[in-house]
């Protein structure tokens, strides 16, 4: 008897480590089929842009917000915006350089966000403009001392942490050749919109939201459904700024930033350019792949990211109703570009490449180009379609090469 117990122990250790295992081995990968993209919830074929529109694309929505992302309130908050800082003379003059302070309020409580911009000074005209949020705060993406500090940071970091030093990040953020090809840019900390650690929800634009925190739905919004909800506050913002295309508008996101941005684009159609870097699991990647970070892993680690349905799906990837090569589709007919770096395992740089070319099919119903091959292209050797991809050779990180080739990208769609 002592020795079937301990057998069976030893299977349930065995079975718990197994599910945990990271799997890196493309033999390893199962075989998948996934869900259709081009067919209706009642089995119906779409074939049509209509169809689309009208039928699979909120359907589609509708199941990412309800079992990935979770829904985002209706309800509308107050945002005002106050300049704190304007010097039309940085980068040896050749940008403007603003500080914007938003306040997000309900009436009894508020929550404040500063957005740094820079705005090429040689274009007489309007200029497209790249949106993305930071890590570690806009003193991070540059060395220049006038920057001001986030006021959420010091929830976040102890007053010791190497995050306060100033441009520890600016690697992420070539400024100079984005205002150099004619681009504006906008960034915000991603902690002033949803500080990220579970125990910061109360600090979060999410607790202004009516019914917060009783109504804490299994398909209620986290913290990416927050930053997607914010990078569209910078949209507004954006729209009343008058060196600003507000039909160009291109939003980058790196890592969960990417996400984001994914969820960002596929919700709101201000988004013209959607650029997802390194994005991996819950971005860019094909979940039913289970190559690198798994659904299990992701919301053990990140409990605050997703909606609480999504967990559903811990070790059950391929009963996901969706793939996310859907989330991509959702963005077109406006372009979209998926990067991957060639070490980063974690986040299945093939996996992210399928789900941009398994996206071709509502692009091509568009009349638009999309990806040509299933086989994943040469390191630096960018495809550059109405849908985009690149991989390049290194580590999880947002280099100049990979700004390279969204400004590339850009132009193509934007200079046109
Ligand atoms: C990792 C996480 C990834 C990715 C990354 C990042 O720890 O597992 O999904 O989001 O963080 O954002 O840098």
């Amino acid at each position: 008897m002592k020795k079937i117990i301990g057998l069976i122990a030893w299977l349930v250790v065995v079975c718990l480590c197994a599910q945990n295992e990271v799997n890196y081995n493309e033999s390893k990968v199962p075989a998948y089929i996934l869900p259709d993209l081009l067919e209706g919830n009642n089995g119906e074929k779409i074939t049509s842009i209509e169809q689309w529109e009208k039928q699979r694309r909120p359907e589609l929505l509708e199941l990412f917000a309800s079992q990935v992302y979770g829904q985002t309130p209706d309800a509308k908050i107050d945002v005002t915006y106050e300049l704190l800082t304007e010097d039309p003379n940085v980068m040896d003059g050749k940008a403007t350089g603003k500080q914007v302070k938003f306040t997000f309020s309900n009436g009894n409580k508020k929550i404040e966000a500063i957005l740094l911009m820079y705005i090429p000074n040689k274009p007489t005209g309007k200029v497209p403009v790249f949106v993305g949020y930071n890590f570690k705060g806009n003193h991070s993406t540059t060395l220049d001392t006038t920057i001001l500090y986030s006021p959420v940071f010091q929830l976040v970091k102890e007053p010791d942490h190497p995050d306060w030093e100033r441009g520890i990040q600016s690697n992420r953020w070539c400024y100079d050749k984005i205002i150099d090809r004619g681009y504006a840019v906008a960034t915000m900390c991603y902690h002033d919109i949803f500080p990220d650690k579970p125990e910061l929800k109360d600090h979060s634009i999410i607790s202004l939201f009516p019914g917060y925190p009783e109504t804490i739905a299994p398909g209620e919004w986290q913290a990416i459904g927050a930053w997607a909800w914010g990078s569209s506050r910078i949209v507004d913002f954006l729209e009343t700024q008058e060196k600003i295309d507000s039909d160009k508008i291109a939003i980058m996101g790196h890592s969960r930033q990417g996400k984001a941005a994914l969820w960002a684009g596929a919700r709101d159609e201000r988004f013209r350019i959607v650029i997802s870097n390194d994005s991996g699991c819950g971005g860019a990647a094909l979940f039913r792949r289970k190559f690198g970070e798994t659904i299990a892993v992701i919301n053990k680690n990140f409990p605050h990211w997703f909606c609480e349905n999504f967990r559903q799906y811990n070790d059950r990837d391929e009963m996901l109703p969706v793939d996310q090569h859907q989330l991509i589709a959702l963005i077109a007919p406006r372009k979209v570009y998926v990067a991957s770096a060639e070490e980063d395992l974690w986040a299945d740089p093939r996996g992210e490449f399928l789900s941009a070319y398994h996206a071709g099919p509502v692009y091509r119903l568009y009349g638009l180009t999309a990806i040509d091959s299933d086989k994943i292209p040469q390191l630096h050797k960018p495809i550059m379609e109405d849908i985009g991809y690149h991989i390049r050779a290194g580590e999880h990180d947002v280099t100049e090469y990979d700004w390279e080739c969204y400004l590339d990208f850009a132009d193509k769609h934007f200079k046109n």
